[in-house]
């Protein structure tokens, strides 16, 4: 049945997929309404529904909707979810934000995996994972199915997109003024902690008494969660570097079970939500430029690795930060909700 949608950060870099990954995926939209602030309020929006004009955002106006998508920050989210989502008469709240995923009574969904959390939620608030988590668990939660996952090792490659709009045109002003200035000429920064052009930057948001970044904890917390094993050990290093908007992920699993290349490569193509990209020979592996502004999830670059043997496999991933990183979880998340509990969700991407 079509729903009434509300998305409030419809002007941000996340809310603008959202309005895209709901046409091209021809979500059933009765009406749709965009919410963003004061300053942006009034802007008209084109739409496969036609003209949209971005509200301001208010509790009530929110409550109206049937499902509400959040994409505009954690405080945000702390001070208006549950209030959007309360009651029989509130909506469905798909926050994008890290406010509630570690929260007890609010599923953090990846459809393809664990439809099932969202759906038997008992609140209507459900969260959006980080989008480092959300990329490389479509390939984890195969390979954890069939080998049983021992140990995670990754470190990753960010892309800008992952601190906003603000975030890629830091990067495209900071790269323009590198290359038009004089040699030895260094980038100014607001955003990232240094100056993204030309450089990596092994930190993304604050650093943990363990030494470990909340981003790098995000992803041990939110694997656990995801896939429901509460103690797996799970450890990251997250870098940004000058990319747009694909996130780039270096993999090493440890098996319960003797793991062979070729049994892995089978299986992760038939994994719903993969692209395999895995024929060094072509040189064909994932990579950001070929990963961005794709549903699926590139993965390649699969092989035996060698510090845990047979038990042991690396490989690289590649995915849209801004897509299944955060706008089209988001709508697969409404998606599933439709189906009925015990359905695999497993969508033509
Ligand atoms: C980044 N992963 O690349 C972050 C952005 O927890 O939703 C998303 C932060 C989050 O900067």
């Amino acid at each position: 049945t079509p729903l009434k949608v509300g998305i409030c950060g419809a002007t941000g870099a996340v809310g603008k997929e959202i309005v895209g990954v709901l046409e091209t995926r021809g979500f059933p939209v009765k009406e749709l309404h965009l919410f963003g602030s004061e300053r942006s309020s009034g802007k008209v929006v084109e739409t496969k529904w036609g003209k949209v004009e971005i509200e301001a955002f208010s509790v009530q106006k929110a409550r109206e909707m049937d499902v509400v998508f959040i994409s505009v920050s954690g405080d945000f989210s702390k001070e208006y979810a549950k209030a959007i989502a309360e009651g029989d008469d509130g909506a469905v709240v798909i926050d994008n934000s890290s406010a509630f995923r570690y929260d007890k009574d609010v599923a953090l969904c990846v459809p393809e995996i664990n439809a099932d959390a969202a759906r038997k939620n008992p609140n209507k608030v459900i969260a959006n994972p980080n989008c480092t988590t959300a990329i490389g668990i479509m390939a984890l939660f195969p390979l954890h199915k069939r080998f049983g996952l021992k140990k995670v090792i990754m470190s990753t490659y960010q892309a800008a997109s992952g601190a906003g709009q603000e975030g890629m045109d830091e990067l495209r002003d900071g790269a323009k003024e590198v290359v038009n200035s004089a040699e030895g000429t260094i980038a100014k920064n607001k955003i990232f902690a240094h100056p993204l052009p030309f450089n990596l930057i092994p930190h993304i948001d604050v650093f943990q008494d363990n030494l470990y970044t909340k981003e790098e904890m995000k992803v041990t917390w939110e694997c656990r969660k995801i896939m429901d094993i509460p103690s797996l050990p799970v450890s990251c290093t997250a870098v940004r570097i000058p990319t747009f908007r694909a996130h780039a992920e270096s993999i090493v699993v440890e098996t319960e079970k003797p793991i062979k290349v070729d049994e892995a490569r089978d299986l992760l193509a038939k994994s719903p939500g993969i692209a395999l990209a895995d024929e060094p020979a072509n040189k064909k592996y994932p990579m950001p430029l070929t990963a961005s502004k794709k549903y699926p999830v590139e993965v390649g670059r699969i092989r035996q690795n060698i510090v845990f043997g047979d038990h042991g496999l690396e490989f690289f991933v590649c995915g849209d930060q801004l897509l299944r990183g955060a706008a089209l979880n988001a709508v697969l998340i409404a998606e599933a909700l439709a189906e009925p509990v015990g359905k695999d969700f497993t969508p033509k991407l």
